[in-house]
């Protein structure tokens, strides 16, 4: 639970290729030839994406595709982990995710993009006939998914029509065929509040879609950054570096120069076939099949040998997409909470078996009657939880929020649950969520009720409250010291 001040941090990589080069220097990364799109890649997913350190895994030679077409798995785990937010190896997660937001949040300098003319996305630019989807190696990631999904490790870069300002969100892709594929903007997404303002102007949304980009860029597209800021110019300014972008040449969208795949198109309004069931991050098929929007495609670029990045969602449990959220949403949270004015947030975590989104735990230290109920719902509602979040457990400084164990023990010794745990209703809630009514799910009606569960010691009898036998971190230490040998050779 230490703060840590100041930790030099250094995104010392622009592109995938630049970060891969590194992790291999770390020597975290595995070749496998040969494997089968329509099930191995997927077997593999399973068997390496939930362990902590699991390598990075590069597929080439996927039976049917070109030699070079491959498929990159796990970014985000081993000492690359830290790496790839720019972190010393030796930071735990917890001081990795406060170091990021002390670093990079706290005092954010966006800067904006760079367009530029060249770039190695520009290597193979596919157009008319030659557009064709199905060249690149999408696997089915489990086994009862509807069909191929292309975008996973994806971002879709769109542009208010009205306002004129830029989008990069990871919106799940599944091909259809050579020349269209699925786009699942759910309601209130950025990228869905832009295609509501097309579809009113009647006009098609043209869309810029990266598979494969370096890793940095691909969690922005998946994290909450506020209305009208453009994910990739925060990017910028966490690298100190503008990103360098080329302009496409059908809808003059820019994505970045350095990209592995971009797919070029429009959406248009009324359009849509039928997508999924798809594995979703909350371990369930909850969205099924049906009707989403359509990106026809008009132009493919891709780099030499390009590599499309898979960020399949493992299901239950927690997996590499969790780890990287828990990591950075936590971080957004935290900042979030401080500048909404609510003093003394110690940790927050968002634990990796909500999926990252869906259970946070918040230590702070309490200051005055009703501090905690304030914390709590704020850490419900603020601008990176608003989305899908279920139970929020608030307890005192004395707990390790991002510890599981810990975080439940206080929440069940320390609360009485009548009075402890509040409820919001009709809140923001994301398709995948498995416990929506069918029947409020037909209406459109995305919404559910929200735990703020209060664990923390009551304001008013906090003094009187029993103290805890958990040791001091002293007595801990010296237990060990003194008696840690008992456990040695088990
Ligand atoms: C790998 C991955 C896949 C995602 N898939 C979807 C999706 O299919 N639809 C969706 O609406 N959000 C999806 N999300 C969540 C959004 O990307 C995320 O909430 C993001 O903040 C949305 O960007 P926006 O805030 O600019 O709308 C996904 C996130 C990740 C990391
Ligand atoms: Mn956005």
């Amino acid at each position: 639970m230490t703060e840590r001040k100041n930790v030099a941090a250094h995104i010392a990589y622009d592109d995938l290729r630049q970060w891969l080069a590194l992790a291999e220097r770390l020597g975290e990364v595995r070749e496998v030839k040969g494997a089968s799109w329509e099930e191995d890649i997927g077997l593999a997913a399973e068997a390496i994406l939930r362990a902590e350190d699991g390598p990075c895994v590069v597929f080439d030679e996927v039976k049917g595709c070109a030699k070079g077409f491959r498929v990159l798995l796990n970014m985000f785990a081993g000492t690359r982990r830290n790496m790839t937010l720019g972190f010393p190896d030796h930071l735990t997660k917890w001081e990795l995710s406060d170091s990021y937001r002390e670093a990079f949040l706290a005092d954010p300098k966006n800067i904006p993009h760079e367009i530029v003319v060249h770039g190695p996305v520009l290597e193979n630019i596919l157009t008319g006939k030659d557009v064709d989807v199905l060249k690149f190696p999408a696997p089915i990631w489990h086994e009862k998914d509807g069909g191929r999904y292309i975008g996973t490790g994806t971002f879709s870069i769109t542009r208010d029509p009205e306002e004129g300002w830029l989008n990069a969100g990871a919106y799940r892709a599944q091909v259809h065929d050579k020349t269209s594929v699925g786009l699942v903007m759910a309601a209130g997404h950025h990228g869905a509040q832009h295609f509501e303002k097309y579809k009113s102007r009647g006009e098609p949304m043209p869309v810029a879609m990266v598979l494969g980009g370096d890793p940095l860029s691909f969690f922005y597209g998946g994290l909450e950054v506020p209305y009208g800021t453009f994910e990739l110019d925060v990017v910028g300014g966490i690298r100190g570096r503008p990103m360098k972008m080329v302009k496409g040449k059908v809808t003059g969208l820019p994505f970045p120069a350095d990209a592995e795949i971009v797919l070029e198109g429009f959406v248009q309004p009324g359009k849509t076939r039928i997508e999924g069931p798809f594995g979703e991050w909350t371990g369930h098929y909850a969205g099924g099949a049906k009707e989403w929007p359509v990106l026809d495609v008009h132009a493919i670029y891709h780099r030499n040998d390009p590599i499309l990045v898979g960020v399949p969602p493992m299901g239950a449990g927690a997996d590499e997409m969790a780890r990287y959220r828990a990591v950075l949403r936590s971080a957004t949270i935290k900042e979030n909470m401080t500048k909404a004015g609510v003093p003394g947030v110690m940790q927050v975590w968002c634990h990796e078996v909500g999926g990252a989104r869906s259970f946070h735990g918040v230590s702070i230290k309490q200051r005055y009657p009703g501090h905690a109920v304030q914390a709590g719902m704020v850490a419900a509602q603020c601008g990176g939880s608003a989305y899908a979040s279920k139970y929020i457990v608030v307890v005192d400084e004395d707990v390790d929020a991002t510890n599981l164990e810990h975080l439940l023990w206080a929440m069940v010794m320390r609360t009485d649950p009548k009075h402890s745990i509040q409820f919001i209703e009709g809140a923001w809630d994301s398709p995948a969520d498995p416990a929506l009514p069918p029947a409020r799910r037909a209406l459109g009606d995305m919404t559910h009720s929200v735990a703020v569960i209060n664990a923390c010691k009551p304001y008013h009898w906090r003094d009187q409250f029993p103290p805890s036998n958990t040791p001091s971190p002293e007595t801990l230490k010296k237990a060990r010291e003194k008696f840690g040998w008992l456990l040695e050779g088990k």
